[in-house]
């Protein structure tokens, strides 16, 4: 460089002496004199700015002057421009989904092996793109390939994921990956935690999948299989932290719960409200338009409070209040059909989903988060973890706590059915924070009228097989699923019964409510009618069909299961 300034130094003396030798020679002597300081300030500017540069070690060059060093640097080693973003530095990490649950299944004597098939297939894969890969835990990896060999595993559609999926253990139990993948940013530790962030994601969005984080975009690949089978508070845990994340970033939290609202998504909605009040942001709990009567109860109490009376917004004043930066959190439901405003789900930019229930067809894919835990009691039993790890600031009232409480008392039949020892803990916590638990029982006392119509049902049932009891409402009762679902449970209350299917009449038809203690599979009963649920707790919906066909109907789908349980 300093020597291609001396030239242009030299080249400018040798024109500016030129000059003067003409002046002088030829014109007038008194404009060579002139031209003599012109000559000896360019000089010493020159030289000037030479030391200068030469003191520091890299020298600052005017702007022309780079782009063309750089091409010349670029054309001499015969490379295209671009490169520059091929070669920018991707980064991965990459985790086993279910390594504890696989670990637990694999016998000792073939976990080396399975060990080694998982590293293998990972490193193999990052190999395969010319990668670097680190293992940095039993069963996490980082790894950082370039941008150019990023866009070849897309073209390939990330075929690890089906890849390792090859890897059974045992009949049922698979491996599966969540890699979380980043690019673009200024520095090395920004893109690290920035795939870090995307791995999180991935993670809360059920694993099996892929995300990429790059120029403020966010990309999902991946995860067509069932949501991980996989309970353990780490999860409950990073979700807490994103959700903290989401709700921070926001200017006021929405809860939106399900259509004919229960405790449960009512509870969870009070938890809800609870970490963004102590997040210093404004929350709220949509009303449903037709106030659902199972809920009255809790309702009305919650409404007793200075507090927590604020909290509860009509549509109408929600969409007023909706922003782009505006959270909405959907509990107790991942069904789009199912939540309780249309609008609200439609406007909303950042969505987050918490539900217990087990994914269907019908989804809220555009959510931002999604913890969709099957095996947590209920929503308010998730929403109490998360907040156990949402920090100080967050501190749950005695209400609230008495809400949440009621949430998982619903769920579970006060804690009979899908009661884990997590949904004993999570009532621990409740109860520390001032739960009360006859407040609870209080909140499910009921009229004369309802326990005399349940009673009816109970005195009305049929037991079939020796240990499965069905019965019948003869009118619509005020609140028809809520009712069948109560008798079901009341009929649970019967020595020798392990199964109890109820019928109620409703506007559209006859709807089914089911329970069972275990030894009958309930939810595979109704599916064969259209419904669904859980192993212990299902119901479905036949439209059109009057009591005695629907009950002719279900007892033959009760005997289709019975013969499937014999081959099986
Ligand atoms: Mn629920």
């Amino acid at each position: 460089m300093s020597c291609r300034r001396n030239l242009n130094l030299l080249r400018v003396c040798a024109i500016i002496l030129l000059g003067e030798i003409t002046a002088f020679l030829s014109v007038d002597y008194r404009f060579s004199i002139a031209l003599v300081p012109v000559l000896i300030l360019i000089f010493i500017a020159d030289t000037l700015k030479t030391l200068k540069d030469t003191r520091r070690k890299t020298p600052s060059l005017p702007d022309e002057e780079k782009t063309r060093e750089k091409a010349e640097t670029l054309s001499q080693i015969e490379e295209p421009a671009t490169n520059v973003e091929e070669e920018r530095l991707v980064m991965a990490y990459i985790q086993v989904d279910n390594f504890d649950e696989i670990m637990s299944v694999c016998q000792d004597e073939n976990r080396p092996e399975l060990l080694a098939r998982i590293d293998k297939i990972i490193t193999q894969w990052v190999q395969k793109y010319n990668g670097f890969i680190r293992k940095y835990e039993s069963d996490k990896f980082v790894a950082v390939f370039s941008k150019k060999e990023l866009d070849r595993v897309e073209e390939d559609k990330f075929s690890i994921l089906e890849e390792i999926k090859e890897l059974k253990v045992g009949p049922a139990i698979m491996v599966t990956l969540s890699i979380g993948i980043a690019y673009g940013q200024n520095t090395v530790l920004e893109t690290s935690r920035m795939a870090l962030n995307a791995l999180e994601l991935c993670l809360g969005r059920g694993g099996d999948q892929i995300v990429i984080k790059a120029g403020g975009k966010t990309q999902f690949f991946g995860g067509k299989t069932r949501e991980m089978e996989k309970y353990s508070r780490v999860r409950a845990r990073v979700i807490s932290h994103a959700l903290r994340d989401l709700i921070e970033e926001s200017d006021a939290v929405m809860t939106l719960g399900h259509v004919f609202m229960d405790m449960d998504a009512l509870g969870a909605g009070a938890g809800i409200v609870t970490a963004a009040k102590g997040l210093g942001k404004p929350g709220y709990i949509l009303l449903s338009p037709e106030q659902s009567p199972s809920v009255e109860s809790l309702m009305s109490l919650l409404l007793e409070d200075e507090e927590l009376c604020k909290v509860f917004i009509k549509e109408e004043a929600a969409l007023d209040k909706m922003t782009k930066k505006t959270l909405v959190v959907v509990a107790d439901t991942h069904r789009p059909s199912f939540c309780l405003s249309q609008k609200i789900l439609q406007r909303a930019e950042k969505i987050v989903v918490i539900d217990h229930h087990r994914r269907g067809e019908e989804f809220i894919d555009n959510a931002f988060l999604v913890y969709l835990e099957p095996y947590a009691s209920s929503t308010s039993e998730m929403v109490t973890e998360m907040l156990e790890y949402m920090g100080e600031e967050v501190k749950l009232s005695p209400l609230a706590a008495t809400a949440l409480l009621s949430g998982i008392a619903v769920d579970t039949g006060h804690f009979s059915f899908k009661t884990g020892v997590r949904t004993f803990e999570a009532a621990s916590y409740l109860r520390r924070m001032g739960a009360d638990p006859t407040m609870v029982f209080k909140l499910f006392q009921e009229d004369m009228e309802t326990v005399n119509a349940r009673a009816e049902v109970v005195k009305r049932a049929k037991v079939h097989f020796g240990h499965i009891a069905i019965s019948y409402y003869l009118e619509k009762p005020k609140n028809p699923s809520l009712s069948a679902a109560q008798a079901a449970n009341s009929l649970l209350e019967i020595k020798g019964i392990n199964a109890s299917f109820v019928l109620v009449p409703t506007d559209e038809g006859i709807s089914i409510s089911a329970r069972s203690l275990g030894d009958v599979n309930v939810q595979r009963v109704l599916e064969k009618l259209g419904g669904g649920g859980h192993m212990t707790v299902a119901g479905a919906q036949l439209k059109n069909t009057g009591i005695k066909e629907a009950l002719e109907k279900l007892q033959a789908a009760i005997l289709e299961y019975m013969k499937e349980g014999e081959t099986a």
